[in-house]
């Protein structure tokens, strides 16, 4: 395929120049925003986050900033966690849904204030929504995208990276909670968190100036660590059940479906509880279940979404598989219906490209 000409409807980012200067291969657009896919290779990546450490460009999860008097009332309306038992240095992974429990985005919260949050977004115009329920609720509460790229540093030796940038107190920031740090002459929030299960840290870089003076600082420190650039990377977040919202699950799909039924304990009245504490006491009629598909390492690329069946009936879908080398298989994360999806189910997967025997896992393989 051929390249993507960045404009200003599909964005650079603060750190454009370090992931081409460091050899992205391809991009994909991600919130009208460049994300690099991989680097040497999609193998090669998942082999050095596991070992080493990376930086991530992943100033794609734009913040949509909510601040003023209403900033709790709006989060309230939203949320389906519960924001009271939010500490003041926590980040909530938050499904957001529509008044019938189809999801819209499932960010991560940050809350920077009793008044003030981040909304650190999945790819989606969310800015839309928050800002639409803020005018026709007449709130006091002011939401814009600010100049905020979070920057992830990720794999085993991230602490030691870390701390020699911002000194040693980051290694006592617990998951998903977060420390002010300095750097230059400004600070940032630093939280202990990121897109891959191998730990790691987020830097909310707030100011495009200070972009490529970190992404040098860290570059350089981490040199004897065998540091590299590096993005979220297929494998090794479908081996860890992580979730992308747009893909494994859409707008036709509740939290509970989506099997993040946990992160919906609000006692509040927020948009789609109905639906959500339905399908909670009774069962959602389809659920994220991890898939082992036949074959060795020679599945084609998943664009489009593989339909699943089983006694002669489709009975799901499958948005992302791929063959993982630490687990000798090649690993999916699909949508089943009830019914279908108990671990040891057998299916069979349409690949586009020929069928595939394939079998539901009991859990995730990290
Ligand atoms: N970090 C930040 N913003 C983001 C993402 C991120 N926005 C887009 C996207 N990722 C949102 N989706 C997710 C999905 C999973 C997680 C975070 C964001 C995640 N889940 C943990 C897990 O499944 O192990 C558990 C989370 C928890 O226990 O609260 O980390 O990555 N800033």
């Amino acid at each position: 395929m051929a390249g993507i000409v960045p404009s200003r409807r599909v964005r650079g980012t603060p750190f454009t120049a370090g992931v081409q200067a460091a050899g992205a291969k391809a991009y994909t657009v991600y919130n009208h925003m460049l994300l690099a896919s991989y680097f040497e290779s999609y193998e090669a990546d998942y082999r050095h986050l596991k070992e080493h450490v990376q930086v991530w460009d992943v100033a794609v999860e734009r913040q949509v900033s909510v601040k003023g008097p209403d900033a709790l009332r709006l989060m309230k309306m939203m949320s389906p966690r519960d924001m009271d038992r939010m500490a003041d240095d926590q980040c909530y992974y938050v499904p957001i849904c529509d008044h019938n429990g189809g999801m819209l985005n499932d960010p991560v919260a940050i809350k920077l204030a009793q008044d003030h949050y981040w909304l650190s977004l999945a790819d989606g115009d969310l800015l839309q929504y928050a800002l639409g329920l803020a005018i026709a609720s007449n709130m006091d509460v002011e939401i814009v995208e600010p100049d905020v790229s979070p920057l992830a540093v990720q794999g085993p030796k991230a602490d030691e990276l870390m701390s020699r940038v911002f000194g040693d107190d980051v290694r006592d920031i617990r998951f998903f909670r977060y420390k002010r740090m300095a750097f230059m002459d400004t600070e940032f929030v630093v939280a202990r968190s990121g897109w891959s299960k191998q730990g790691g840290f987020e830097i909310y870089v707030d100011g495009t100036q200070y972009g490529m003076p970190l992404w040098d600082a860290l570059m350089a420190a981490g040199q004897d660590l065998n540091v590299r650039a590096g993005c979220p990377n297929l494998i090794e977040r479908i081996e860890g059940g992580l979730l992308s919202f747009g893909s494994d699950m859409t707008r036709e799909n509740t939290p509970v479906e989506a099997g993040l039924a946990k992160f919906c304990n609000s006692p509040e009245d927020y948009i789609g509880k109905s639906v959500i504490e339905a399908q909670k006491e009774n069962g959602p009629p389809r659920q994220i279940r991890p898939i082992e598909i036949s074959g060795s390492g020679d599945l084609p690329h998943n664009a489009t979404g593989w339909s699943v069946y089983a006694d002669g009936k489709n009975v799901g879908l499958i948005a992302s598989a791929t063959w993982s080398p630490d687990f000798n298989t090649n690993v999916a994360i699909g949508m089943i219906d009830a019914g279908y999806w108990d671990a040891g189910q057998e299916l069979i997967v349409n690949t586009g490209a020929g069928e595939r025997s394939a079998r539901v896992k009991d859990r995730f393989w990290i």
